[in-house]
């Protein structure tokens, strides 16, 4: 096959996709393996990482499953040391576990907002922390943190989640400038809005079988004019975990529809 086309191989590589039992994550992982990557990925308890392992068997992947709350860093390095017993040093890590709540911020408690800051940026820094020694050792790594639209937009009852999501563009960006020389590339994608199980909420038709006006507000703002799905950001995905991105790094790719240039269809 033409050389240039295996820059996008991901045979060999150990990939980690935190929080890859369903939803995102899991899309990204079953692409990764896809492409030829041995796929590890985690979650908060044994159900859902059994849950996580049949959806992977389902599509023909011998995936392996961690129990483990990315927010833990003890239960982190546990998990990071075992991998590396069981399958191998970790080549790719895709920060994808992520919460949100959506509350106005008068009305959120600080431990509210301590928990979404925990999951969605602490996390990221101690599952990268964890990893980057190994990826140091084989002289090469990927990291992917899965950004959003509010790493660059506000919204009403979303203070947390932007807060973390802006930290995290710029964590994106700190891995970059403080291990590129490792030959590690440490990017983002922010993802537009997506169908998945954290924005159902959002999707769900009214009693009277209209669409919620939430979902008709973001076919309005998407030049697209639909919601992403997690297929979406498969290639985007593969492309920054692959030697095709070598010389990428820092950047946050926007997997958007086009929101992000759009000013939105006139009511
Ligand atoms: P999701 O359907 O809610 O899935 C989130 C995943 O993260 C679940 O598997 C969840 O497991 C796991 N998780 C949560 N807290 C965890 C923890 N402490 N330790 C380990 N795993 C944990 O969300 P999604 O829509 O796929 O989103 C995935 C990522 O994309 C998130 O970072 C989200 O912020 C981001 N994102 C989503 C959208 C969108 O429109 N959907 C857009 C932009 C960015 P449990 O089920 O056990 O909680
Ligand atoms: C919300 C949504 C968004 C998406 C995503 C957009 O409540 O506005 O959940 O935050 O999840 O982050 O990129």
């Amino acid at each position: 096959m033409n050389s240039f086309i295996n820059k996008f191989s991901l045979e060999g590589k150990i990939a980690l996709v935190t929080g890859a039992s369903y939803g995102i994550g899991f899309a990204i992982a079953t692409a990764f393996a896809e492409a030829g990557a041995t796929i590890v990925f985690n979650d908060i308890n044994q159900d859902l990482v059994n849950k996580g392992l049949a959806a992977y068997a389902e599509k023909g992947i011998k995936a392996h499953g961690y129990v483990c709350d990315v927010t833990n860093e003890e239960a982190v390095q546990a998990t990071v040391a075992k991998i590396r017993e069981e399958v191998g040093i970790i080549d790719i890590l895709v920060n994808n576990a992520g919460i949100i709540k959506r509350i106005p911020m008068l009305e959120m408690k600080a431990e509210d907002f301590r928990k979404v800051i925990d999951v969605d940026l602490n996390a990221p820094f101690i599952v990268s922390k964890a990893c980057i020694p190994g990826m140091i050792e084989k002289g090469h790594g990927k990291i992917i943190n899965i950004c959003s639209m509010m790493s660059e937009l506000g919204r009403e009852t979303v203070s947390a989640y932007a807060a973390a999501k802006g930290g995290l563009k710029m964590l994106t960006r700190n891995i970059c400038s403080e291990y590129g020389s490792a030959n590690i590339q440490c990017n983002g994608i922010g993802p537009g809005y997506i169908a998945t199980p954290q924005t159902a909420p959002l999707r769900e038709r009214q009693a009277d079988g209209s669409r919620h006006p939430f979902d008709s507000f973001i076919l309005a703002k998407t030049p697209a004019e639909r919601w992403g799905d997690p297929e979406d950001l498969q290639g985007p995905a593969v492309f920054l975990a692959s030697d095709a991105s070598n010389f990428v790094n820092g950047h946050i790719l926007y997997v958007d529809g086009g929101i992000l240039a759009y000013i939105g269809k006139q009511p």
